[in-house]
This record gives C-alpha cells, sequence and structure tokens, in this order.
C-alpha cells in the first residue's frame, strides 16, 4: 500500500489561498515559461477542467480516441502548479514536454505566470455554477488525500462562499478571467452550456484553436467526451491515480456530472442566500450562470 501523505495547510499568495506546496514552489511557478503555440485550460477547480481537457486533446488529435487512451489525462496535460511530493510525482513535468502543449491552470487570472501574457498564449476558460461548483468541490475534498479536511457541509459552503478555499473566491476567479478576455485570446466557456448543446460548444473551441472539423470527428468527439464514457474511461476517470491520493471508495472523481445537483445538497436558505450574493457580486460583470438546464 502506499504510503498517505499528509494533507496540505493553505498559504496565502497575493491574498489567495494555495496549497502550502504551491506557495513553496511560488517563484518557479511565477517564472514559467510560456510558448507561443501553448494552449492553457484554466477553470476554478470542479468546472469541469477533465472534460474540456479531453476535448481539447480530441479535437488536436483530429478525433483519434487511440492517442489520448496512450497515457491519463493528468500526464498528458500537465498541472502548472501542481508540485506533488516524492514518491508521488506524476507524469512529465511542462517544462519537458515538446511543443505544442495543452496545460491546465485553476489559477486566478490575476496569479496567471506572466510569460502567458507575453506570449500571447491562447487560453480557453470554462466556468460553472457556484452551487454545482460548491457541492463537487466538498465531494471531491472528502475523497482528495492531499487536501485540507473539509469539515461537515454546511461550514464548507460557509468558507468556500466567502473564499477561504483553495484558488479563493469563486467570484473573483470568474470575474477575473471574464474580465482578461477582452484583452487576451480566451475562448470563455460554460459548463452548462457544455452539458445543454456539447456539438455546439466543441465547434466552439475548434475554431478557436483553428481546425476545422467534419461532422464525422465531431460526433466522435462528443461520443468520446460523454460523461458516461470518461466515467468508465481509466485514462480520463482518474482511477490510475494512487488511492492515497485519490480515495475513490469515498466519492468518485466522474461523480454525477449533471447540472443541478446542489438541489440535492443545498437548503432553500443557502440557495436563496447564494443567489442574493450572486446577484449583488456578478450584477457589474454581466455574467450569467445557470443553475439547471
Ligand atoms: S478538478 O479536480 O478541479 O480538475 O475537477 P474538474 O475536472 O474541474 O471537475 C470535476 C467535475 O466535472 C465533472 N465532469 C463532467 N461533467 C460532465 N461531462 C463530462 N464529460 C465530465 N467530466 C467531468 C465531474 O463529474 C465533476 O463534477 P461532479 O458534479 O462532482 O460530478
Amino acid at each position: 500500500m502506499d504510503p498517505k501523505p499528509k494533507g496540505w495547510r493553505l498559504v496565502k499568495i497575493e491574498g489567495v489561498p494555495l496549497t502550502e506546496e504551491t506557495a513553496k514552489n511560488w517563484n518557479e511557478i511565477k517564472d514559467f515559461q510560456a510558448r507561443p503555440d501553448d494552449v492553457l485550460i484554466c477553470t476554478f477547480p470542479k468546472s469541469g477542467t477533465a472534460w474540456i481537457q479531453e476535448i481539447v486533446e480530441m479535437i488536436l488529435h483530429g478525433g483519434d480516441s487511440q492517442k489520448c487512451d496512450l497515457l491519463p489525462n493528468y500526464e498528458r496535460s500537465p498541472f502548472l502548479e501542481l508540485f506533488l511530493p516524492k514518491p508521488f510525482l506524476l507524469g512529465v513535468k511542462a517544462e519537458e514536454m515538446p511543443s505544442p502543449r495543452i496545460l491546465k491552470t485553476h489559477l486566478p487570472a490575476k496569479l496567471l505566470p506572466p510569460s502567458f501574457w507575453k506570449q500571447n498564449c491562447k487560453i480557453i476558460y470554462l466556468a460553472r455554477n457556484i452551487k454545482d461548483n460548491a457541492v463537487s468541490s466538498f465531494c471531491f475534498r472528502r475523497m482528495n488525500q492531499l487536501a485540507p479536511d473539509p469539515g461537515d457541509w454546511n461550514n464548507f459552503l460557509e468558507n468556500f462562499i466567502a473564499g477561504e478555499w483553495t484558488y479563493g473566491s469563486w467570484f473573483d476567479h470568474v470575474c477575473g478571467w471574464w474580465e482578461a478576455k477582452d484583452h487576451y485570446p480566451i475562448l470563455y466557456l460554460f459548463y452548462e452550456d457544455l452539458k445543454e448543446n456539447p456539438a455546439q460548444e466543441i465547434g466552439k473551441v475548434a475554431r478557436f484553436l483553428g481546425v476545422e472539423l467534419p461532422e464525422l470527428v465531431l460526433s466522435q468527439i462528443v461520443e468520446h467526451t460523454a460523461f458516461k464514457s470518461m466515467k468508465v474511461n481509466p485514462m480520463t476517470n482518474f482511477s490510475t491515480m494512487p488511492s492515497s491520493i485519490l480515495d475513490h471508495t469515498v466519492s468518485s472523481y466522474m461523480r454525477k456530472g449533471t447540472v443541478g445537483d446542489w438541489k440535492e445538497h443545498l437548503t432553500v436558505a443557502q440557495s436563496e442566500r447564494i443567489d442574493d450574493i450572486c446577484a449583488q457580486k456578478l450584477r457589474d460583470s454581466g455574467l450569467i450562470f445557470r443553475t439547471q438546464l
């Protein structure tokens, strides 16, 4: 059995709580050298990162799923700011990867290593409504042995709304990237749209990446990246990760994959309170999130 790593503490960098491992390596992360042909996938955690990663990989491989199935997703598109302690180092480091690279980050726009802006890299941002995001985060924190203990649901939700959780405020994150999209090549997508009409949204991603997708290939990508397919695919469902990091007996990574699961977890009062905070915090941004389809 793998030795069990200890749960990480959170340390603030420019006011944003990050894991102590990320904070310890912050200078190296900040100086990361992006290349002009990098494609960067950005999300607040639990917004569908693995989903959009697989979509981008499939598009860039012309719909050839065999190429995607060669390695687990976390080895194909490195997680920029994740530094796992030995012996838990996984996959290749981004610096060692040949171009074109697909990279993943959960960093808020204000903490993105500056070379991504300088190189004008293509960035795909996927946002998910805060209610489903909070539920998914809570379930994941329970299975993720590296994360701090989330405590009970009510406490967790308060901390999550207040931004006292990994990567800080969901509001700052979605708004920061929303503003950045007016100045840089950023495709801003919503989980709910992707769920409602995957073919349409995958088409947007392909156009953004400058790839023309024949109808047949598009439908193959829709099929390969559907929740039911990704849930049983060991290269996308994280079952290959040591159980000392992700304990699938507590919850699964590919858990529900729906819009509106929050209704099973939030009280009416909690839901209404979040609606009020959203109305206030998102008012000036023009951002609108759907919480059901
Ligand atoms: S992480 O750890 O932050 O990178 O997690 P992330 O991949 O961003 O988010 C995990 C949630 O995304 C859901 N998911 C999907 N939903 C629909 N379709 C597909 N193909 C898909 N792939 C992943 C996953 O189930 C998690 O959401 P919940 O609500 O917990 O099920």
